[in-house]
């Protein structure tokens, strides 16, 4: 029996592993790097070990470092998660060598699916559909040029230790072969040490649709239905969903079915995942296996209901899987999106930094992160920062859940591509389940970084400036202080956008709200649903959330955030605050008039002080029935911003 797992991984699945031990009543231990040691999933273990410096060749990657680590410390199971040391045949060898348990398949089934040639022959031997194709990757230029005709064009070829795209070209013509063959041949040497191929015919068309599998060593395999993945750029994934929309019943059980024939045929062991190609008319075709759990392993627990890490240990414990194949539930849809540190605004360039503000949303979705606000993502890794992951009565249910989970999130201090998922995530092809390996290429458009207006910007600022001031329970249109010429509020800053300044006035009057921008006045409406406030200023929309900073407001449109500084900032203006008085000057001016003396008497409304600003004049009126107590400027003379211009007090109500 397992006691005690050793996580071989860092960041988000680390924590994911540890959760499920820790569920489990096992004894945990963590390792890191340097640089990692203050992240939570060192912290969350019972044990940590430290492995080496942050390269991941002398820690993650470190057989002999992380075998050491798990004698020292009396584990008794290695779980790899994915990445790293998941699929590395030899360190599977390794473990048992040293008596541990690994939590994953046996070292023949990583090495025969880590060889794509290998991979398709036995697929095909066992009834698993691959497409027409040359898996004889011993075979010279020459043979391979031959067969290439036979396979048909266009075609594929395949770097035999590629796999996720790697060494992989496409060849439409047979003029091209030779030129696209060295080339392939070139880049695998280079990447693997290994440069056989082969060739596939090449499916332009297809969505991505992987089969989570589990077999247990008594020989019982099952599936948990299907993935799909086809949202990609360049191999990297961005949303993945289960199940795979717009498969019939017949469909899935046949996938389903092959993939469990896959697994079968090659004795395997633990969660393993068969991706097939899936062609528009129907047909679906091999394409490799991963023998890890993955990164979007949690839809699939969405919809089923299933703790895969748990089934992982149960394998590794010699145990039975859990469920019949007719016991497993698919219910509702589910689906993710992957949250990377790089800027869609440039060219994907990925941002390391330190995660300055993480409020990761707490409603509508599940995140698995490995960083809480205050962590470091290092350049040393993986850009991904997390995974947001939401579930739904059906798939419109799940994209809705999702889009305000990402819109609630607030991450600053890294570049991440929030809007870009947002963008994808909301886009016409997406919500009509138009997948397709190439969505991104066939809608470029979803490529564009568009720009908030700074009308709109501007607008969300004051609006949150006005609230934090004042508190978020009030109603910003019914608590608005400083100017109150009769019939009308207002409420004055000067912001900065960019290297702009602008005096941004919040009015509300008989005739409704009005947003002032540098003496432009724009019909203005804001509305709160479902944690994000909406505003309208002359017929253009914005959606936002926004946050305080030391210098102001930042306001996250598709979870991007813009900085907006308060000037003065916020801080000043508190260290002279006068409560709720409305007679704040809002701004620097002139005394015009004073209505009323000291000591008199005025009645709601009444007029009791002129200031002139920024060329406009304003009248200050009283808010209720009440004594002037006290003038303390006079006409002509200065005020600054902030300055109290009244004593008044109220007349006992
Ligand atoms: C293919 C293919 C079309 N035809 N094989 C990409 C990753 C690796 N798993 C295999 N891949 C592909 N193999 C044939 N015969 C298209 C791809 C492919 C792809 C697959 C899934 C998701 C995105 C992709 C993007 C480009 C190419």
């Amino acid at each position: 029996m397992i006691r005690k797992v050793l996580i071989a991984n860092r960041g988000e699945i680390a924590r994911r592993v540890l959760r499920t031990c820790r569920e489990q009543g096992l004894a945990t231990v963590a390792v890191y790097s340097d640089g990692d040691e203050q992240l939570p999933h060192v912290r969350e273990a019972d044990e940590a070990v430290r492995l080496g410096p942050a390269r991941a060749a002398e820690s993650y990657l470190d057989t002999d470092r992380i075998l050491a680590a798990a004698r020292d410390t009396g584990a008794d199971a290695i779980h790899p998660g994915y990445g790293f040391l998941s699929e590395n045949a030899d360190f599977v060898e390794a473990c048992q060598q040293a008596g541990l348990i690994f939590v994953g398949p046996p070292a023949r089934a990583i090495r025969l699916m880590g060889d794509k040639a290998e991979a398709r022959r036995r697929m095909a031997d066992s009834g698993v559909p691959v497409l027409p194709g040359m898996d004889q990757p011993q075979a010279d230029d020459a043979s391979l040029r031959d067969a290439a005709g036979e396979v048909g064009y266009p075609l594929l070829i395949k770097a035999v230790a590629g796999g996720g795209g790697k060494g992989m070209r496409i060849v439409h013509d047979a003029e091209s072969f030779d030129t696209e063959l060295a080339a392939a041949r070139r880049e695998a040497r280079g990447a693997f040490g290994d440069e056989r191929m082969l060739l596939e015919r090449y499916l332009p068309s297809a969505r991505h649709v992987e089969v989570q599998v589990f077999m247990d060593r008594q020989g019982q395999a099952v599936h948990l239905y299907e993935r799909d993945c086809s949202v990609q750029r360049r191999h990297q994934k961005i949303i993945e969903e289960a199940p795979a929309p717009g498969l019939s019943h017949e469909q899935r059980e046949a996938m389903g079915a092959a993939a469990v024939r896959a697994a079968e045929a090659i004795g395997y062991e633990g969660a393993g995942t068969v991706e097939f190609l899936l062609a528009p008319d129907g047909e679906f075709f091999f394409m490799e296996m991963n023998t890890r759990l993955q990164v979007e392993h949690p839809v699939t627990e969405l919809i089923t209901g299933q703790d895969l890490v748990a089934w992982q240990l149960r394998v590794a414990d010699g145990l039975a899987l859990p469920l019949d194949q007719g016991e497993i539930p698919l219910e509702g849809a589910a689906m993710e999106v992957r949250v990377y540190a790089e800027d869609p605004a440039r060219g994907f360039l990925p941002s390391a930094g330190t995660l300055t503000r993480a409020d990761w949303p707490r409603a509508h979705a599940r995140v698995d992160t490995g960083f809480e606000q205050g962590d470091t993502v290092s350049d040393h890794y993986d850009p991904m920062v997390a995974k947001i992951i939401a579930h739904g009565g059906d798939r419109a249910g799940a994209r809705r859940q999702l889009g305000r989970a990402l819109r609630q999130t607030r991450l600053t201090g890294i570049r991440h591509n929030l809007d870009f998922l947002l963008r994808v995530l909301e886009s016409e092809p997406f919500a009509a389940a138009q997948l397709d390996t190439r969505l991104l290429e066939l809608h470029g458009e979803l490529l564009d970084v568009p720009e908030p207006e700074p009308k709109l910007l501007l607008a969300a600022a004051a609006l949150s400036e006005q609230r934090r001031r004042q508190g978020p329970e009030t109603d910003p249109w019914s608590s608005l202080t400083g100017w109150r010429p009769l019939g009308e509020r207002r409420f004055t800053l000067r912001l900065a956008l960019e290297d702009d300044t602008h005096l941004v006035s919040l009015v509300t009057r008989n005739d409704g709200h009005w947003l002032d921008i540098d003496g432009e006045a724009h019909a203005f409406g804001h509305r709160t649903t479902e944690g994000l406030d909406r505003i309208e200023v002359a017929d253009q929309r914005l959606v936002f959330t926004s946050a305080p900073t030391s210098t102001g407001t930042v306001i996250f449109v598709d979870a991007r955030p813009w900085a907006v500084a308060v000037d003065p900032p916020l801080e000043q203006l508190e260290s002279d605050d006068r409560g709720d008085t409305p007679f704040v000057a809002p701004m620097s001016g002139t005394v015009v008039s004073c209505h009323v003396d000291a000591g008199e008497t005025v009645d709601t409304g009444q007029a009791v002080i002129t200031l002139e600003a920024m060329k406009m004049e304003n009248t200050l009126h009283a808010p209720g029935p009440g004594t002037v107590t006290a003038l303390p400027f006079g006409e002509g003379d200065s005020v600054r911003e902030g300055d109290l211009l009244v004593e008044f007090e109220a007349e006992a109500q």
